[in-house]
This record gives structure tokens, C-alpha cells and sequence, in this order.
């Protein structure tokens, strides 16, 4: 197939809108693209087209903006910048500048979660703690002297170990790596010297080595990547993921109803969006209360329909069962029903089109995080640190969405009637119980029932049909028996797809099948939001630990077919770091191929895939010799799965595990 928009120096082509309606995999979504088109309202596809061509030294990775004598680009006529930077330097800047932007995003969320658990064992708050198992594994595993204490003082001293390990500037070990990490990857690690201090001193350190007249030596800048990399994985991902289990408890298996048609024309509509559950769950409790529910009365509708979209609605799907809409691509889609009462949007991935799409139906959108602030948009902020007025800023969003039921132009509205049955809240905890532990789930893998693990994961890029990646991908590795785990938006395409429901066993090789069939288990693993691609993390590790191997000769894969945050680099590389190989969806900004002319070039388009030390490193045997992993970078998704297969056999004949 070819698309709109050819890239012939990145040996790749992107779509135009046209091309994202016609292969884009759910109908709601082809009928809202039509929708919306007809209504004349732009969204991010539209704004894609406006920005063709992107600028090719961006795409590669080849313009340095680290300071004000540029902004430099790197090509053949000026190999180096003003300063002198040359190639190297400047791509593996912005690779690690960019791990560390990702790193803050999640380092903040952490940060949410772990104060909100400070606020309730203080009795400041009446947030829940749940999760009672996790906080008595972590003050074990943290060694904490916990007798004679009470289970919110010893909840608290565990949220004060993840606030350090956040925070710590002295060269002290990180708590959390310490705890869960391999002790062949921290022997490694060591050696490397890239062991963290915390995701603060990372941070820091990133900006520090890559400013002007900074690190010029891109393989010490390679090593502050993989320390960041640890830092985000362990006081961010591992912080954030375990700090949420320990308010609301540790998630078991849901079914629910997902798509846009879980909306309804006689009911409130609210979408919960973004990362941080805890305004989330508080406005869904005051939904149940007795002043909500006459209020609801009064305004004429049937009754209150909460749904999730990107990470939120993944956390609130692995919980309670709650129906999700779509992802960060799909948000003015769903804003485009004209059903959306109100937008409930806390941290990251909110884009600010949505507002404009928002004004267009009258939606109330309304920001709970102060890092995340809309022009226009009603603000009704959770702090963790003063979260005495959560109760009445809670109810105050739930009136909200109801009065905006009252102003809803009847007219306008349009909801897709698709939706798909799903299951999800597959904690690291649930997978286990399910296959009966890891020795059981390791002998099917052993014995080639399950022939692999992909976690296949993470946003959503214009720069592939919008979700045809993902679903292409997942659909050819569940047919050659791999199981898959997934989060965040790719779980939303796949939850959307019916990949995510036990009924998708039967588009399983036989083996997976009759394993999915037996358990009554789907064949994809919707695991929760993009932070907790530590669940799988942790499996990982624990089958490697039961198969007596390092992680890095185990057949499972990380794969990221549409990346688009900066948080993304930061997830491969973790898993990178860890022995497990990537398989990215597009050619940026990891590796960054860098073009040459072909011998005997007529025209500058006249290009071929070339190299350089960075792709080398990455692709090449640079990074596999220090860690056992590479990336692979594939944006067709049918050799893609080829690619992730070929791995994973290659991994099982190593072992021999025919
Ligand atoms: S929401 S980080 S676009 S997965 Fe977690 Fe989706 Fe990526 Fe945001």
C-alpha cells in the first residue's frame, strides 16, 4: 500500500487522512473521522496534513536546539554545529533529552500518587488505601521495621522510601531498583556504572551534560541514557504503578462494554482522561451520592455513564470494570459525538485541540491537574499537598456534568453505535493466579504452546494509520501463538478491536487457543495505563527467575508500534535495559537512520537507509554487546510481526525449546 506522504530518506510514508479513514480498524472511528469532516471541524489529523512535509532534520534527530547560537542542523554541508557538536552528540542529546522529558511526565505522576498516600495515612484526605498486601511487600522488601506500628504509619514510611528515591541527590542506591531488579542486572548495571540515584538527579544531570559546552562524548551520553532509563523505570513507572495499587488495591479481571457506542443520548456523559486516578475515582464516588443522583433526576436523564479514555480509563477499566472510549488520538472523535457532557482531564496526553472541538457541542471540559491547565477550560485542581477541599472540588465537578447535560444541543449529537466486549485488570498478581504460577506459565512457553510474551504497547503517531499498526501487529503474533500484553492507547485499539475479549482465542494459533480456551482468557492482556508496563516487567523477570536464565536470552519482545510521547523512549529502553529487544513502528527518534546519497545520485531524494554510530549502537552490536538487546525499527506492520516472530523463534532455538 502507499500512502499520501513519502519519506523516501527515512525509507517510510505517512498518511493523509484519506488513508487513516481507510484503514484505520474500528468503524467508530472511520465514522467519526466522516463526522466531523462533514461538520468542517479540524482535529489532529487535519493538522498532520497542514505540517507536510515535516522538516527531515527533525525527523532524524539532526537539529540541535540545546542552546541560543542555533538552532544548528546537521547535514553534509555543516557536519558540525556552531559550537562544534557533531552528528553523534547532537542525535543521542535529544534521544536522552527526550527520555528525561518522559521521565518527568510519569516522575510527576508518581509523585501525585505517592502524596495522595501520604494525605490519607495523615488522615487528610479520605482517600482509600487498599492496598494492604502491597504495602506490607514493599515495607519488607524496603526492610522497614514495621512492629508496633499501625498500617497507615508503615504506609506512610513506604511512600516516603518512593518520595526519596524521586528526589535523592546523594549517590545512595535506589530503593526500588534494589527491591525488584534482577541481581544479574544490577551486577551489570554496576559495572556499567549506570546505576541511578533517583529521577530528580537524572533529570538534572541529562540537562546538565547536554547543554552548551556540555558532553560531547555521545557514548558517556549513551550511559546517562541508560540511567535514566533505570531511574524512570524504577522511581517513576515502578512508583506510580505500586503507589496507585496501594490506594485502590491490586487490579483482578473485569469484562466490560468498550467503544464510542457505550455512550448514551438519554444519559450524562463523562469522559475521565489522562494518567492520575485520583480525582477520577473521587468524582465517580460522588456520582453515587444522593445529591448527584437527584440532580440527574431533575435534569431529565436516565442516569450517569462515566467512561475512560487513555490512561485514566485504563486504570478505571482494570478496577472497576469501567467502559473505556479511545485514546489520545481518538479524543476529539469522541468530544465529536456531541454526546460528551463533560471532559474530566487530570495529567498528560490532554491535547488542546480538544477545546475547540469542545466549544463546537458546548462539552465542559474541566482540568484537575495544575500542570495541565486548558485556555478556557474550568479548573478544579487536586493537590495532594492541600487536599482538604477534595470532597467539595469533586462534587463540584459532578454538578458540573450534570448541569452541562441541560445545555446539550440534542441536535448535534452522533454516537457511533460500535462497541465491543473486553476484558482487562490483568495486574501482574492476576496473570499469575490465572496460569496457575510462573513454573506453569513457563512450561507452556517451554513446551511452545505459547510460543513467546510481546508486550506491545504505547501511544498513538499520525505518522501510521491511527490504530491499524497496533491491531495489524497483535493480530499476526496471536496467530503465530504469541501472547501479548499491552497498555495504555494500544490497549485502547486492541480493547476496541475484540482483541482483549476471550472470545479472540479463536483468532489464536491452536496452542494459544486452547490455553486462552481452557483459562477463558483472551490472548491479549490489557494490563492497565502506560505505567504499568512494570506488570509486565515483573513477569518478565519472574519467568527468567523461574527458567533459571538471564532475562535477555528469554523469548519476549517490547514493542512500541506507534510511538509518539516523549514517555515512550523512556519505556523501550527500560525494557532495553533490562535484556528485552524493541521493535519501534516508526524510524524515530530511535534509532535515527541517517541518509546517504546513492552512488551516483541524480537528485538529493536520490537516498539510501544509511548509518552512523548512533544507529549502530542501537541496531547494531553496540548496545546488544553491553546489554544483550537491540531495536529493531519496522513501520509496515505485517513485517513487523515478522521481525518480532523471527526474534522470538531465534530466542527459543538459543534455549532449546523447540
Ligand atoms: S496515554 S503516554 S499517548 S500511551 Fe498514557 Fe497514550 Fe502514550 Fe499518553
Amino acid at each position: 500500500m502507499t500512502y499520501k506522504y513519502l519519506y523516501p530518506y527515512l525509507n517510510a510514508e505517512m498518511p493523509g487522512k484519506e488513508d487513516v479513514r481507510k484503514h484505520t480498524p474500528n468503524p467508530a472511528t472511520k465514522e467519526m473521522i466522516g463526522r466531523l469532516e462533514e461538520l468542517g471541524i479540524e482535529t489532529a489529523l487535519d493538522r498532520f496534513e497542514a505540517q507536510q512535509p515535516q522538516c527531515g532534520f527533525g525527523l532524524r534527530g539532526l537539529c540541535c536546539r540545546m542552546c541560543q547560537w542555533g538552532p544548528c542542523r546537521i547535514g553534509p554541508k555543516s557536519p558540525r554545529g556552531i559550537c562544534g557538536r557533531d552528528l553523534n552528540t547532537v542525535v543521542m542529546s535529544n534521544i536522552v533529552r527526550a527520555l528525561v522529558a518522559g521521565l518527568s511526565g510519569h516522575g510527576r505522576h508518581a509523585h501525585e500518587v505517592i502524596m495522595a498516600i501520604i494525605a490519607a495515612a495523615e488522615g487528610k484526605a479520605d482517600i482509600p488505601l487498599l492496598g494492604e498486601t502491597r504495602v506490607w511487600e514493599l515495607a519488607e522488601k524496603f526492610g522497614l521495621v514495621a512492629t508496633g506500628k499501625s498500617f497507615r504509619e508503615v504506609a506512610r514510611e513506604v511512600a516516603l522510601v518512593l518520595l526519596e528515591d524521586l528526589g535523592r541527590l546523594a549517590d545512595r542506591p535506589m530503593r526500588m531498583l534494589e527491591a525488584y531488579a534482577p541481581e544479574e542486572r544490577k551486577e551489570l548495571w554496576s559495572r556499567l556504572g549506570v546505576l541511578p540515584r533517583s529521577a530528580t538527579y537524572e533529570v538534572m544531570e541529562t540537562l546538565h551534560m547536554t547543554t552548551l559546552g556540555g558532553c560531547s562524548d555521545w557514548t558517556a551520553l549513551a550511559a546517562q541514557e541508560l540511567r535514566s532509563a533505570l531511574a524512570y523505570c524504577y522511581s517513576s513507572l515502578f512508583a506510580s504503578s505500586m503507589a496507585t495499587e496501594i490506594l485502590y488495591g491490586v487490579p483482578r479481571p473485569k469484562t466490560a462494554l468498550v467503544n464510542y457506542g457505550v455512550m448514551r443520548e438519554d444519559h450524562v456523559n463523562i469522559l475521565m482522561h489522562g494518567h492520575s486516578p485520583v480525582m477520577a475515582e473521587k468524582v465517580i464516588e460522588k456520582i453515587n451520592s444522593p445529591e448527584i443522583r437527584e440532580l440527574v433526576r431533575e435534569a431529565g436523564a436516565k442516569g450517569i455513564v462515566v467512561a475512560g479514555m487513555c490512561c485514566t480509563g485504563d486504570e478505571l477499566l482494570a478496577r472497576y470494570g469501567i467502559p473505556t472510549v479511545t485514546n489520545i488520538l481518538g479524543q476529539e472523535l469522541a468530544l465529536g459525538t456531541g454526546a460528551v457532557d463533560a471532559l474530566v482531564a487530570d495529567m498528560q496526553c490532554v491535547i488542546p485541540g480538544i477545546k475547540t472541538v469542545a466549544d463546537c457541542f458546548g462539552t465542559e471540559v474541566i482540568t484537575t491537574c495544575n500542570s495541565n491547565r486548558i485556555p478556557g477550560a474550568t479548573h478544579i485542581p487536586f493537590d495532594p499537598e492541600k487536599p482538604e477541599t477534595l470532597e467539595e472540588d469533586a462534587l463540584r465537578v459532578a454538578r458540573l456534568a450534570v448541569e452541562a447535560f441541560a445545555r446539550r444541543d440534542r441536535s448535534k449529537v452522533h454516537i457511533p453505535e460500535v462497541v465491543t466486549s473486553a476484558m482487562g485488570g490483568w495486574s501482574y498478581e492476576a496473570i499469575l493466579e490465572t496460569f496457575g504460577g510462573a513454573d506453569r506459565l513457563l512450561q507452556l512457553i517451554k513446551e511452545g504452546s505459547i510460543k513467546g510474551i510481546a508486550t506491545v504497547v504505547g501511544c498513538n503517531t499520525p505518522k501510521v494509520p491511527y490504530e491499524y499498526n497496533h491491531v495489524t501487529i497483535v493480530k499476526r503474533l496471536i496467530e503465530s501463538g504469541i501472547l501479548v500484553t499491552t497498555t495504555g492507547c494500544c490497549s485502547h485499539a486492541l480493547l476496541n478491536a475484540g482483541l482483549c475479549a476471550p472470545e479472540a482465542a479463536a483468532k489464536a494459533a491452536p496452542g494459544l487457543r486452547q490455553v486462552c480456551e481452557d483459562l477463558g482468557i483472551p490472548p491479549v492482556l490489557a494490563v492497565g495505563g502506560c505505567v504499568d508496563n512494570t506488570r509486565t516487567l515483573r513477569l518478565f523477570i519472574t519467568l527468567a527467575e523461574a527458567a533459571g536464565r538471564p532475562l535477555k536470552e528469554m523469548p519476549f519482545m517490547f514493542v512500541g508500534p506507534e510511538p509518539g510521547n516523549e514517555k515512550t523512549v523512556g519505556q523501550g529502553v527500560t525494557f532495553l535495559a533490562h535484556g528485552v529487544s524493541n521493535l519501534v513502528g516508526f524510524p524515530a527518534p530511535i534509532p535515527v537512520p541517517v541518509p546517504k546519497l546513492k552512488e551516483g545520485a541524480v537528485s538529493g531524494d536520490d537516498l539510501e537507509r544509511g548509518s552512523n554510530d548512533i544507529v549502530d549502537f542501537f541496531a547494531g552490536d553496540g548496545l546488544y554487546q553491553k546489554v544483550g538487546a537491540k531495536v529493531f525499527t519496522e513501520p509496515y506492520p505485517q513485517l513487523a510481526a515478522q521481525t518480532i516472530r523471527m526474534h522470538i523463534h531465534r530466542q527459543r532455538k538459543a534455549l532449546g525449546w523447540f
